[in-house]
């Protein structure tokens, strides 16, 4: 493996928190509940097994309107680097994520819509046109990736869930299984995950709802069966697992703004010249290579998402 833990540009969102500050796994292990949920878990190879029923839909095509000019990311790399803190603080945590149970699944529409409805995932699916799209992801962390995803626009699932003219913002959740996912047994996270885009971010094109990569349905560690991808963002936004997608009024509180919310805000717009509050945006590392590149503005995105932002400019737009 490439990636070591503890390289110094890995400055995690878990440096955050007082827990991942102070605790570490073999301490996490020592204080109970959350080691031996994790120890209890299913082993990796009796999940794995399980087969996938929307398996046919892969390979879509690729849409050579999103390519990337960097190399594709090993995928050995990409799922055994993940953040995914229901169920791992630390990067490696593919073999506890095995024990998410993605069928029976389904997602709630809800909120502001013209009718309710709850959603078998692969009737879902079955609903929607897939495609594959070369999307580069930066982590607020400093790290980046690519990645060949397999989804839908978001836009054709905001159509599909008929908002009313009145939604200004989808809310969007993870799943909330405390047995089955041991992080949710942290009290001090804000459970269940959320994440919010404004309709404008959430009809724009790029916005991308992920239910593969690699040609496959997700692996369990980045977030099947669904999860959201908005490249322009910072990785946070792209929420894993989502099991509910509501239309509002409100600006909806993310995860990490409810953890800190002097840190992490609603907009989260990538840009070099901004730093964390703890750390440089400057540049940051590529997965895979270790080399060290300079972040671009919206991620390299701003032709398709700048005007998006016209007019905000007194917002807190990049964090
Ligand atoms: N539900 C949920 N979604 C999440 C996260 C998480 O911890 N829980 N982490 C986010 C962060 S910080 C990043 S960088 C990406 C990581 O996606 P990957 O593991 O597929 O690379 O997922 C995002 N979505
Ligand atoms: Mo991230």
């Amino acid at each position: 493996m490439l990636i070591r833990r503890t390289r110094g540009w890995e400055i995690a969102e878990r440096e955050a928190t007082p827990e991942a500050v102070f605790l570490n796994r073999r301490a996490l292990l020592a204080a109970g509940g959350f080691g031996l949920a994790a120890l209890a878990m299913p082993r990796f190879g009796h999940a794995a097994e399980e087969a996938d029923p929307s398996a046919a839909l892969y390979p879509a095509k690729r849409n050579p309107r999103f390519v990337a000019e960097q190399a594709i990311t090993p995928e050995e790399i990409n799922t055994h680097y993940n953040n995914f803190y229901e169920y791992s603080t630390n990067k490696d945590l593919a073999d506890a994520a095995q024990a998410l149970r993605t069928r029976p699944w389904s997602v709630e529409f809800g909120g502001l819509v013209e009718a309710p409805k709850t959603v078998a995932i692969d009737d879902l699916f079955k609903a929607m046109q897939f495609e594959e799209r070369v999307y580069r992801h930066r982590c607020v962390e400093a790290w980046s990736m690519v990645v060949p995803w397999t989804g839908f626009p978001l836009a054709a699932l905001v159509a599909f869930a008929k908002p009313l003219g009145s939604a200004k913002y989808v809310r969007m959740e993870t799943f909330m299984d405390p047995d089955m996912a041991p992080g949710q047994n942290q009290p001090f996270y804000p459970w269940p995950y959320v994440e919010g885009l404004t309709m404008a971010e959430a009809t724009n094109e790029l916005a991308f709802m992920v239910t593969g990569a690699y040609g496959k349905p997700l692996p369990k560690q980045m977030g099947a069966p669904m999860r959201l991808h908005t490249p322009w963002k910072y990785g946070f936004k792209s929420i894993k697992s989502i099991v509910k997608i509501s239309f509002v009024e409100e600006q909806p509180l993310n995860f990490w703004q409810q953890l800190q919310a002097s840190e992490y805000g609603f907009w989260a717009n990538v840009n070099p010249e901004v730093p964390h509050p703890r750390w440089s945006q400057a540049s940051e590392t590529v997965l895979g290579t270790n080399e060290r590149v300079p972040t671009q503005l919206f991620n390299g995105y701003a032709p398709f998402v700048a005007d998006l932002y016209k007019g905000l400019q007194d917002q807190p737009l990049y964090m």
